[in-house]
């Protein structure tokens, strides 16, 4: 793999050394690339370089994902605010992850922006917001963050290209994260990417059980609901768009907890005529919906997010939201906003 600059790289090195308590972060709902990259990352400041770091995520990530933080200090900050805030109100450094902007950490958005710590972003999303970071870390030709925080510590002194001297629990959460980013190395897959696993199988890191955890882990209910959705609520229109919508109710009735509608959006992406995949899922909280995109080769999941629901990501694997009452008018109207929005992208 290209390195990272090693300029900005050796930049980093010294941020670390300058620095006594530092605050990994990500994007909100944090996926396992977000919780594995700031969870790499807090191990490899407490164990190599005696930092006091802690990772504060905007919000709780899914118990499918929890094996990846082991015993890593985690604050949510929706559930424990005044922890989170102490430690912020000490940080020198504030490194964010997998999130190109701090607006996409919800309520800790202020705080961060607010603080006067230095602060690095590293990341792999489109549109960094370069003016909110001193140093930037930001390409969309890898894999995932962790895999270009992973080629980021190889270029630090004390690793010195020698994945082994990573911790083991920060070798585990960088190729968990990596995994997840690229369903098992089925999409967005670059010969840095099997390098880099290549790296972490030789120092001992043992991906069977990263695979077990994350694939053969489930409740029943996600399974069971999986079924629902393509048997029942599947639809497919003649412009190979394949939509499934999860009400609010639905959510409830089948005791779904944080996290266990993802990745089913790829699913019907293994139907040889759809060429993009919608997935909305009626959030009870706020009400709104949340929207993950799927799509084939020659086909922008990101243009379309962007376009018509206020949101974006990578290429061909991003999301966003549908407002109501400002996109539609109740939550019933959420599929034909979908059809026309179709016709209309598709066109
Ligand atoms: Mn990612």
């Amino acid at each position: 793999m290209d390195c990272p600059d090693l300029h900005i790289c050796a930049l980093l090195d010294q941020w670390i050394d300058a620095a006594g308590t530092v605050t990994l972060t990500a994007h909100t709902f944090p996926d396992g690339d977000a919780l594995g990259s700031t969870v790499a990352l807090c191990r490899y400041l407490r164990e190599r370089r005696g930092k006091d770091a802690v990772v504060i995520l905007p919000n709780p990530y899914s118990e499918d994902i929890a094996f990846i933080a082991a015993d890593t200090p985690v604050l949510c900050y929706s559930k424990s605010p005044e922890q989170a805030e102490a430690h912020i109100a000490r940080t020198d450094l504030v490194i964010c992850l997998d999130c190109n902007a701090f607006n996409r950490t919800e309520g800790l958005q202020d705080i961060l922006s607010a603080s006067s710590a230095r602060k690095v972003l590293i990341d792999h999303h489109l549109g960094p917001d370069r003016d909110a970071f001193g140093l930037v870390f930001s390409t969309p030709d890898i894999s995932s963050t962790c895999e270009h925080l992973f080629w980021i510590l190889l270029q630090m002194k004390d690793i010195a290209g020698d994945a082994g001297k990573l911790p083991e629990v920060a070798r585990t959460a960088l190729l968990a994260g990596m995994t997840t980013d690229t369903n098992n190395f089925a999409n967005s897959v670059f010969p840095s990417t099997f390098e880099m696993a290549s790296a972490l199988l030789a120092a001992g890191t043992d991906r069977e059980s990263v695979l077990s955890h994350l694939y053969n882990s489930y409740r029943e209910n996600r399974i069971r609901l999986i079924g629902y959705l393509l048997g029942e609520k599947l639809r497919i229109t003649d412009s190979g768009a394949a939509i499934m919508i999860l009400t609010a109710d639905e959510y409830r009735r089948f005791r779904l907890r944080e996290g266990e509608s993802e990745g089913i959006v790829n699913m019907p992406l293994a139907i040889r005529r759809v060429r993009i995949s919608i997935f909305l899922k009626e959030y009870a909280e706020d009400g709104n919906f949340h929207i993950s995109v799927r799509s084939k080769r020659g086909i922008s999941a990101a243009d379309y997010a962007r376009e018509f629901f206020h949101g974006g990501g990578h290429e061909l694997a991003s999301g966003g939201r549908l407002y109501y009452p400002r996109d539609i008018a109740v939550p019933e109207e959420a599929e034909a906003y979908v059809l026309s929005s179709l016709e209309k992208f598709l066109a």
